[in-house]
Parts: structure tokens; sequence; C-alpha cells
């Protein structure tokens, strides 16, 4: 199946993470590819990727990236499909660097910024899903399905303290 979403990442060591974005990708039946693009030692690679993207029928791209997090925002610049980035939870600050690198871009040129670590993996998915429901009925009904099991599970939880 042609992906439709591109979720990229910095390095091999952003997996860990990233790897949550793939498996709600997975559960809701989005194609997808994955890859390692790095803003930094691959350059010319990133920028032919963004410059890509649109051609090869990605709508949606979610790029992860730890540290000085610059990969998101330089695929922004390249590309009008809309880009989720993923803060990686770095060892030395864990994970502010990274948000902040991500998540203040200027004016003009945005990126969707998700939360540090496993939650911000997990909801850029699901934002992605969400972008694509706004044309595609059958995705829409699976991410409803997935609410509605979280909200059947809360109410559960609630449950268990009687
Ligand atoms: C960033 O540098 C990557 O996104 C990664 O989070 C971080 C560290 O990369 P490695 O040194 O583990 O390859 O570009």
């Amino acid at each position: 199946m042609q992906p439709v979403v591109g979720v990229i990442m910095g390095s091999t060591s952003d997996w860990k993470t990233m790897q949550y974005t793939c498996e709600v990708l997975e559960a809701l039946c989005i194609p997808y590819e994955k890859k390692v693009v790095s803003a930094h030692r691959t350059p010319d690679q990133m920028f032919m990727y963004a410059e890509q993207a649109q051609d090869r029928g990605l709508k949606v791209i979610i790029a992860g990236a730890g540290g000085a997090a610059h990969l998101p925002g330089m695929v922004a610049a390249k590309t009008l499909v809309p880009v989720i980035g993923v803060p990686v939870e770095s060892q030395s600050l864990k994970g502010i660097d990274s948000l902040l690198s991500i998540v203040q871009m200027p004016g003009g040129v945005p990126v969707a910024t998700v939360a540090i670590g496993k939650a911000g993996a997990t909801n850029a998915a699901l934002l992605a899903a969400q972008i694509l429901a706004v044309q595609d009925h059958d995705i829409r009904a699976r991410l409803q399905k997935r609410r509605d099991e979280i909200a059947a599970n809360v109410v559960c939880m609630s449950g268990d303290l009687e």
C-alpha cells in the first residue's frame, strides 16, 4: 500500500520513542513508511525527503528528534505537507531541549508539536490520523472506536476504586 504518513527520526536511538508512533499507525491500518534522516548528519537527504514528500503521496510527516532537534522544523521549511514534531527525551536535559527546539518555530513555518516522549509519539500518530480522517471516513470510524475504548477503560478504572 502507498504510504500516506512518513515517520522520520534523526537517529536509530530515537526508535525507542518513535516505535509508539508506528504501533498506533499500524493499529489504525494507516499505510506509513519509516526512515532515519538526520538534519545534521545527512542534511542533503533530509531536504530531498522533504522536497519529494508531496509528489510521493505523503499527506502527513511525523518527525522525531532529540537534543538540538532541528529535523521537524527544517523539513517543514521545505514542504507544505503538514509536519508533526515529536520531542525525544534526551539524557542530559530530559527532552526540554528537544521540546524547545521543535516548538519555537518562527511565524510562517508551522510544526505541530506534541509532548515529550511516549505520549507525544502516540499522539503524533493519532493527530496524523485525525488529519487524514477529515477526508477518510474509514479512518474516522477506527479513531472513534479507539476513543470509545479509552472512555470505557476509564469507566472500568473508576469501578476498581469501589
Ligand atoms: C538527534 O540527536 C537525534 O534525533 C537523537 O535524538 C540525538 C542523538 O543521536 P545519537 O547520538 O543517539 O545518534 O539528531
